[in-house]
């Protein structure tokens, strides 16, 4: 990337984090609750538009177990995720073959098969659950007649109740619980990070346009708000589409969405050419938000990754979260490479 593909935008270009909406300044940490459930309702529902209702109850029906000799007799349970009653997606659970209680990585992309063999393989070896559902068993990703529930939203809720149903799985640490998705899912994985608190460690590979990028913008050929709600309207709240020209007015961006996470761990991975997921608009979004994890006084739980190369999630971008994890839970050094894109605007190379 070079200077040629980046506008001119800052961090202080973003609206205000720590300014109630009454006007006045958030100093002090007892106040962060109110003001999270403040900028909650201001960026959440006017892109995501409402979540489905939220169930009674939610059961994990174990339907089958294995074990899967080619991954060191890893065990392998099929299960069915139930909200009051009615069946919401199909999981798979993969664990070590032995010890427990595993913390666990939880994957809503089912339907592309990002996490390969080798992938899934290389999570358990190193002692993590995985976990996968197909957020397309939810709401389908087609176009089509208006849905009362928007399809991000309709994802996000089935990392919840896939969270509802790992919590009642003894063999999973369910104070460890990370999720994960790439761009469209990304996008999802942030949303559902975002808004459950039981989520540990929230990841969001190349998720751009409504995930981690910038609605202001960032990168030159980034996918605009136009462009995505054009397209991939039924993903979105309809009011979105409104903003279409006139992000700078705005009241949010999509720092606040990140900074919801705060104080919990976020990590979100990015490629250098992914020009269309907005790598420096990231950036932009990602040192917003940083402002409040310091303030917090946990500056170590928020991370970005840049590595070269394209729109992808790749085995790289597993194993940086399974090194961020490992920091995080397992007392292992804080992995190399974070920080900002090499010619980030403010010129701090990767950290
Ligand atoms: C693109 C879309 C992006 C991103 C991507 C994906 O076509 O414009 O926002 O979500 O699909 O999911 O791979």
């Amino acid at each position: 990337m070079n200077d040629l593909h980046v506008q001119p935008l800052g961090p202080e270009d973003l609206p205000a984090l720590r300014v109630a909406l009454d006007g006045r300044s958030v100093t002090d940490s007892s106040q962060w609750p109110a003001r999270r459930a403040e900028l909650r309702s201001l960026c959440v529902p006017p892109v995501y538009g409402a979540f489905p209702a939220l169930p009674k109850q939610v059961r994990c029906e174990m339907l089958h177990q294995a074990t899967v000799r080619a991954m060191e007799d890893a065990r392998l349970w099929s299960c069915r995720v139930l909200a009051d009653g009615a069946p919401v997606c199909l999981m798979r659970v993969f664990l070590p073959a032995s010890g427990g209680p595993h913390p666990v990585v939880l994957h809503g992309d089912g339907c592309w098969h990002t996490a390969t063999d080798g992938v899934i393989a290389d999570l358990l070896r190193r002692g993590y659950a995985f976990a996968q559902f197909n957020r397309v068993e939810i709401a389908p990703d087609m176009p089509g007649p208006p849905r009362p529930v928007a399809a991000l939203a309709a994802w996000a809720w089935g990392y919840h109740r896939a969270v509802d149903a790992l919590c009642q799985l003894e063999a999973l640490d369910a104070t460890r619980i990370a999720v994960v998705g790439h761009s469209r899912g990304g996008k999802a994985a942030l949303l559902a990070g975002a808004t459950d608190e039981r989520i540990a460690l929230t990841s969001a590979n190349n998720s751009g346009a409504g995930g981690a990028g910038c609605w202001r913008g960032g990168t030159t050929g980034a996918e605009t708000l136009a462009d995505i709600t054009r397209v991939f309207g039924y993903w979105f709240a309809p009011a979105l589409a409104q903003w279409a020209g006139r992000e700078a007015t705005l009241p949010f961006d999509q720092h606040f969405l990140k900074a919801l996470v705060a104080p919990r761990a976020l990590l979100t991975t990015e490629a250098l050419g992914d020009h269309w997921a907005n790598p420096q608009g990231t950036w932009v979004t990602h040192q917003a938000a940083q402002a409040v994890f310091d303030w917090l006084g946990v500056p170590q739980q928020l991370a970005i990754r840049y590595r070269a190369g394209d729109h992808a999630h790749t085995p790289a971008d597993w194993a940086a979260l399974l090194d961020f994890a490992d920091h995080l839970w397992r007392g292992a050094p804080r992995p190399a490479g974070l920080g900002g894109p090499p010619d980030s605007l403010d010129g701090r190379g990767p950290g």
